[in-house]
């Protein structure tokens, strides 16, 4: 298992290369270009410049998150063509930095969602929560409005301005997107760029929809283990992967985190895993927590023990962490909680792996 860390480049976080070089066990960081367009084309220049920066700090770059799949692949528009020629260039140019593994979501128009960036609990943190009956009564556009006003500043992933900026006609365009045809974009979608994943070796893994359930009536389709056997059997390919994560599929109790690791990490099917925890409280609800089992819902020892049973060694990251220690950074991103979590992660990785070796 490799053990990694999200960062948003020197310009969009306030957390530093080498205070992530400083977290016990993380050798690498999970990056992106921000400044690109959906749809563009990553210029391979600034994708070095992005690995020189990591490398310098002792880290390496190979899990990019997220190269965003443009909304016309998604609505399966007739200028679909044109951008999945740009997701094709896009790989070879991150293939040529090293790059093996890109994460991407398959969510209509919105990433994911929270109703709250800041919920208090009990310690004096704060976490991010999702309220169902919150939830029911905003709109889209009154709730992109309090993501982007409660998010400290910092633009939330996914959660873009121009992404957002036309919200109410890309909304219309999906009035005609059933599951069956989103499912059927993405099939397209995956059979263009597979051939491209293979020659290159790079391996696509679709983030779950989180929260998995349909929103605002735009449908979901990689809510639960039904979901993502469809989509590694749509295209049959080594390169068409998963980033299971266990905090997005979890907030759905009836999604067993252990039981999906081991179903499909022994297809070796996981590229990426993002380990978090979250906690529920009452249906569709939940907010996320530390990573200490004790501290949410689910069991993370399980879910480290499947990952070390089916023999994984992607790449893993700790997940959203909550904001402690007076820190001001992006919801769900910032240094400390998220630094806990993966020396909590090591750590359970490091007792399963003696345990083990002291049965043998
Ligand atoms: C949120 C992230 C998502 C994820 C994308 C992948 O914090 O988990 O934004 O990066 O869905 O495409």
């Amino acid at each position: 298992m490799k053990m990694t860390f999200r960062w948003f480049g020197e310009k969009d976080d306030s957390v530093t290369l080498s205070q992530i070089r400083q977290i016990p066990g993380v050798s690498g960081i999970v990056g992106a270009l921000y400044d690109v367009p959906v749809g563009e084309v990553w210029p391979l220049d600034e994708i070095l410049a992005l690995k020189k920066q990591a490398n310098d700090a002792g880290l390496s770059f190979e899990v990019v998150e997220s190269v965003n799949v443009h909304e016309d692949i998604k609505l399966g528009a007739p200028t679909r063509d044109r951008y999945i020629e740009n997701y094709r260039r896009c790989i070879r140019n991150l293939a040529k930095a090293g790059v093996k593994v890109i994460c991407y979501n398959f969510m209509p128009v919105f990433d994911w969602l929270r109703s709250d960036l800041a919920m208090p609990l009990p310690d004096g943190s704060t976490a991010m929560a999702y309220s169902n009956e919150t939830v029911k009564k905003l709109t889209p556009a009154k709730l992109a409005e309090q993501v982007a006003d409660t998010s400290n500043g910092f633009v939330l992933p996914g959660w873009e301005p121009d992404r957002l900026a036309e919200l109410r006609g890309v909304l219309e365009q999906y009035q005609n997107i059933d599951r069956e045809k989103l499912a059927e974009n993405l099939r397209y979608f995956l059979e263009a760029i597979m051939p491209v994943c293979e020659e290159t070796g790079v391996k696509m893994a679709i983030h779950p929809d989180d929260p998995p359930w349909p929103l605002f009536g735009l449908p979901r389709i990689v809510c639960n283990g039904e979901d993502l056997e469809a989509i590694v059997d749509m295209v049959d390919s080594p390169c068409n992967c998963l980033t299971l994560c266990s905090g997005s599929l979890g907030s759905n109790p009836e999604n067993d985190i252990p039981a999906l690791v081991r179903r499909f990490g022994a297809r070796k099917k996981i590229a990426f895993a993002h380990v978090r925890n979250v906690k529920f409280c009452g249906e569709r609800s939940f907010h996320e927590s530390a990573h200490l089992s004790s501290c949410g819902s689910l069991d993370l020892y399980e879910i480290m023990k499947a990952y070390y049973d089916v023999g994984f060694d992607g790449y893993v990251r700790p997940d959203h962490g909550r904001m402690i220690w007076g820190e001001k950074a992006r919801p769900g991103y910032g240094l400390y909680d998220r630094a806990l979590g993966a020396a909590y992660l090591n750590g359970l990785w490091e007792a399963i792996c003696k345990e083990e070796a002291g049965r043998r």
